[in-house]
Parts: C-alpha cells; sequence; structure tokens
C-alpha cells in the first residue's frame, strides 16, 4: 500500500454523465487516479464496500481497470466485480450493481464519444440502485477531487481479467464474471423470446449495427443465437479499443451505413443500432426513421404487449428537450408525465419511487425500471416484441399511432466545437432577453412563454437552475437550447426543435419545422455570435 502525493487538477468537474476528456487527458500521471479517490471519499469510503468494474472496452479501458482495482484495495475495498477483460456495457453494469446488491460501481465510458488515443476517455460512478449518482454526489466528488493532496494505491502486478472465477488482490476479492450472461438472462424475463423467435423463423429480417463497440457480444448473443436472427444481422459485431474508427453514436448521420440499407430497395424488416456503451439506441423500419421521441411514445403506447409491462405501467417521464409526444400517451393512458432536466440521473428517484415505468430522451436514450440506465438493446428488444405481436410493419405501427394522437415533428440541431466564451455569450444575451418574448411573433408564430427550465425533483425536492431555455408558441411549436454537458472540445450548442401537426404526418420534418428554425435562429443569432449558419449534425 502506497500513498502517493498528488496535486489537484482544477478540471475534474463531472458533466451530463460523469467525467468526459480527452483519453490523453486521463493518462498523464496522477489524473485517473485523482478523481478514483475523489469518489471514494465522495461516497464516505470504500472499506470493506464492494462494487462492480467495468467499461466499453475503449482506448486506456485495460490500463484503467487495473488501476481502479489496486485503488479500491488500498482504500479497504472487501470485493470488486468485473466484467470478463474489463468490458461491461452500461445497461449490464447497471443490472449486476443492482442484482449483486454493491454499494455501487465505476464504469468507464465515453459513452457515444469516439474512442483512441487521441478522441475521448470517461468514468462515472453508479449509486448502490444502479444509476448514475445525483448532482450532490458528483458536486461532492468536484470538491474532493479539487482539495486532493494524496491517494492510496497498491504496488502488485496485474489481475488476470480474462479468466472467470475469482482472486484476491491483497485481501480484497476480484470477481471476474461474464459480461452478457446475466444481462441475457433479465431480457428473458421481460420479453417474449418465443413470439420473437417464431418472428424471425417466419423469415422476419433485422440488422443490428453494433458501431465496433460494446453492444456487439450482448447482441450476437441474444438477437442471434437466443432469438435465432440470421448469422450476420449484428454488424461491426467486434468491440475495438478504437471502435474500428467509426463514431460509435447510433443517429442517422453516423449510423450512416445503416440508413442507407435500410432506406435502400432491399431492406430488411428493422434496423437499430447502439453507441459506445450500449445505453442508446436508434430504431429505423423499412424506408422510415423513428425520432427517439417517436420511439419513447410508441414504446409506452405499447408496452403492455410484452410480458415484463403486461400489468401496464405505472408513468412515464421525459427530459425536457424531448417532443411531448409520450405526454399524449400518458393523457390516453390517464397515467403521470415528468419532465426532467437533460442526464438520466434526473430518472432515479422517479424510477425508485415507482412513479414511472419508463423514461426516454431526445438524445436516443430509452429504458425501464429493469435497470438505473438508459438500455440500448432492451429498447430494440421491446420494439421486436411489439412487432412480432402486432404483425405490422414499422411504417405502419407509426402511422397508426400518428393518426391518433398527431405528430410532433421533431428535430435536434447540434453546432459542435463552437468557441466557449462565444457559446456562452449567447446564452447569456438570450437569457436577457427571456422576459420580453412573450407576446412577441415571429414567423407568424406568438410566443406564449419564455423561461430558463428549473427542476424540483418531486420525490426529495432538490431543485435544478438552469436546464436549458424554452421558448414556447401558442400553437405549440417549441425551441430549447443548451449548452452540452458531454463534450469534450469547445462547446456545443444543442438546438431542439418541436412543432405539433393534426394532420398531414408524411412530411420532412426539416421542412415542417422551417418556420420554427428560422424563428431560432432570428432570437439567438446563432451567426452572429458564433459565425456558425448551418448545424454540424441533425438527428
Ligand atoms: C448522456 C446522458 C443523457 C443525455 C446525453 C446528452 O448520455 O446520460 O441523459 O441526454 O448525455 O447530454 P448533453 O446534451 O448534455 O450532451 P450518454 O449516452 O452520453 O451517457
Amino acid at each position: 500500500m502506497t500513498t502517493i502525493p498528488t496535486v489537484a487538477f482544477d478540471d475534474q468537474k463531472p458533466g451530463t454523465s460523469g467525467l468526459r476528456k480527452k483519453t490523453r487527458v486521463f493518462m498523464q500521471p496522477h489524473y485517473l487516479e485523482n478523481f478514483v479517490q475523489a469518489i471514494f471519499t465522495a461516497i464516505g469510503g470504500a472499506r470493506g464496500k464492494t462494487f462492480v468494474l467495468g467499461g466499453d472496452g475503449r482506448y486506456f479501458n485495460d490500463r484503467a481497470v487495473q488501476v481502479i482495482l489496486r485503488m479500491a484495495a488500498a482504500n479497504g475495498a472487501s470485493r470488486v466485480i468485473v466484467g470478463q477483460g474489463g468490458i461491461l456495457s452500461t445497461p449490464a453494469a447497471s443490472n449486476l450493481i443492482r442484482q449483486r446488491k454493491t454499494d455501487g460501481g465505476i464504469i468507464l465510458s465515453a459513452s457515444h464519444n469516439p474512442g483512441g488515443e487521441d478522441e475521448d476517455f470517461g468514468i462515472k460512478f453508479n449509486m448502490p440502485n444502479g444509476g448514475p449518482a445525483p448532482e450532490s454526489i458528483t458536486d461532492a466528488m468536484y470538491r474532493e477531487a479539487s482539495a486532493i493532496v494524496s491517494y492510496e494505491i497498491l504496488e502488485a502486478q496485474d489481475v488476470d481479467l480474462n479468466a472467470l472465477g475469482e482472486t484476491s488482490l491483497d485481501g480484497m476479492a476480484v470477481e471476474v464474471v461474464d459480461s452478457v450472461a446475466d444481462y441475457a438472462a433479465l431480457m428473458e424475463t421481460l420479453f417474449d423470446f418465443d413470439a420473437i423467435r417464431a418472428m424471425f423463423a417466419g423469415g422476419f429480417r433485422m440488422r443490428f449495427d453494433a458501431m465496433c463497440a460494446v453492444t456487439g457480444p450482448y447482441a450476437t448473443e441474444i438477437i442471434e443465437n437466443r432469438l435465432g436472427a440470421a448469422a450476420g444481422t449484428v454488424t461491426h459485431g467486434t468491440p475495438m479499443p478504437d471502435f474500428g474508427g467509426m463514431h460509435p453514436d447510433p443517429n442517422p448521420t453516423w449510423a450512416h451505413e445503416l440508413m442507407d440499407e435500410m432506406m435502400g430497395p432491399d431492406a430488411p424488416d428493422f434496423g437499430a443500432a447502439s453507441d459506445g456503451d450500449g445505453d442508446r439506441n436508434m430504431v429505423v423500419g423499412r424506408g422510415i426513421y423513428v425520432s427517439p421521441s417517436d420511439s419513447l411514445a410508441v414504446l409506452a403506447a405499447n408496452a403492455h404487449l410484452a410480458k415484463g409491462y403486461a400489468k401496464g405501467i405505472a408513468g412515464v417521464a421525459r427530459s425536457m428537450p424531448t417532443s411531448a409526444a409520450v405526454d399524449r400517451v400518458a393523457k390516453d393512458l390517464g397515467i403521470e408525465a415528468f419532465e426532467t432536466p437533460t442526464g438520466w440521473k434526473f430518472f432515479g428517484n422517479l424510477l425508485d419511487a415507482g412513479r414511472v415505468t419508463l423514461c426516454g430522451e431526445e438524445s436516443f436514450g430509452t429504458g425501464s425500471d429493469h435497470v438505473r440506465e438508459k438500455d440500448g438493446l432492451w429498447a430494440v428488444l421491446l420494439w421486436l416484441n411489439i412487432l412480432a405481436v402486432r404483425k405490422q410493419s414499422v411504417a405502419d405501427i407509426l402511422n397508426e399511432h400518428w393518426q391518433k394522437y398527431g405528430r410532433n415533428y421533431y428535430s435536434r440541431h447540434d453546432f459542435e466545437a463552437v468557441d466557449k466564451e462565444k457559446a456562452d455569450e449567447m446564452v447569456a444575451a438570450l437569457r436577457g432577453a427571456l422576459a420580453d418574448l412573450p407576446g412577441r411573433t415571429m414567423q407568424g408564430m406568438a410566443v406564449a412563454a419564455a423561461d430558463d427550465f428549473s427542476y424540483t425533483d418531486p420525490v426529495d425536492g432538490s431543485t435544478s437552475a438552469k436546464q436549458g431555455i424554452r421558448v414556447l408558441f401558442e400553437d405549440g411549436s417549441r425551441i430549447v437550447m443548451r449548452l452540452s454537458g458531454t463534450g469534450t472540445q469547445g462547446a456545443t450548442l444543442r438546438l431542439y426543435l418541436e412543432r405539433y401537426a393534426e394532420s398531414g404526418f408524411d412530411r420532412d420534418p426539416q421542412d415542417a419545422l422551417a418556420p420554427v428554425i428560422q424563428a431560432a435562429h432570428e432570437l439567438a443569432d446563432i451567426a452572429g455570435h458564433t459565425g456558425r449558419t448551418e448545424p454540424d449534425v441533425i438527428t
């Protein structure tokens, strides 16, 4: 055991989902160690505790896992349960934390951000409920990391993480478990595998793009081996430290190979993609893209068709920038609907309290109370279960949904790597103008209300302010603007655009939203502040 003197770094403030930085930042001496020690201190020490540990396999995952094991041992932890090879998808880690009733877990991932020595790395702590640490804990981590003077570490050889079973690291048990088995078993309890298997046996074709990231082995085991989909259904199924150079963000821009196939002449019936750590999903039907907000609404309306949700759902929650499509379903079902700030951590209390069963975000995240993270493969399996029961195409299901509820046209425009100061100035200027907006008309739409979203957690009463600027129009259209909390370079401006329609459901969302887009640019003067006229990514 050694106590290593160290000096605090001034940038270890966790963002929307843990600490994310360039990999080389994490690789500098003491950087990872300081933050891991701050985690242990912020949760009241590691002595006698049991943790889950794993990551999405990106570059530096293997080294970081060994460092964390040595630090856990030196800090007195009694057991660490590690995914084989140091690999666990984020939802699988959440599941293990819950099933094994541990004191939490450390997950190594920068999610949808690219991996590699010159790309991104990340680390986050999940609580004993399996969910990301709330702001009170991440604030404490930041305080500890900013004042740290030393950390505890053991001098030892690397632990062999390839062989399943238990070894000891200076008295601390290191238990290496199959990364997929427990997660796959959980999925079998929620969905009707027989019905899905019968659908595949009847010729149903699917493509799942794992984007060379962590879901490859999970999707291959579940979709091909257990559900009988044709070999080759899962593409890019071998995880790689640099994700094969892919940007593992499942959206139409980055999963373009899948999009091209699904929009092509011989498209499969169903397509899906997942991200770096397996918590995000994109769903596509033959010739039709399903926006994440619509996907959440369709899943909420049809969840009862899967055995895990046969009794119905208690309530739904969505992040504020997510479209209101799911609210309409909740109203119809007579259940509660909650609007939370961006970040999966805000769903935890509602899920724990049994107030909601399904949650989702426009950022390609959907999940339920089966774990406390969003879950990409879970969403894909729920869709498959619904398709197997309804025996309709994705396009038909979506069209019927819009006929019943109307369509919330929706899009997000991202302006990436914007100069941070200029982005802050733009947001400040807009914030200052909010009070004068109501009553003003833009692009023929009258502003009904404008504010900076503030959230009070209905369960513990904690508040989170400044969670995104909203401009609501009288016709139900909406503009939301906020700066991303997961980027690692400059600022990423996110512009969320929404317009509700009671008819005319086959328009291109960008056309349907044109006046809202125009109004947003006028309002914020994006070009004037940032020099940008066109977004880098449209989802
Ligand atoms: C994380 C959070 C999500 C959030 C997303 C985007 O996802 O868990 O709740 O919606 O980031 O956040 P931002 O808009 O601040 O960049 P992930 O998949 O990156 O862990």
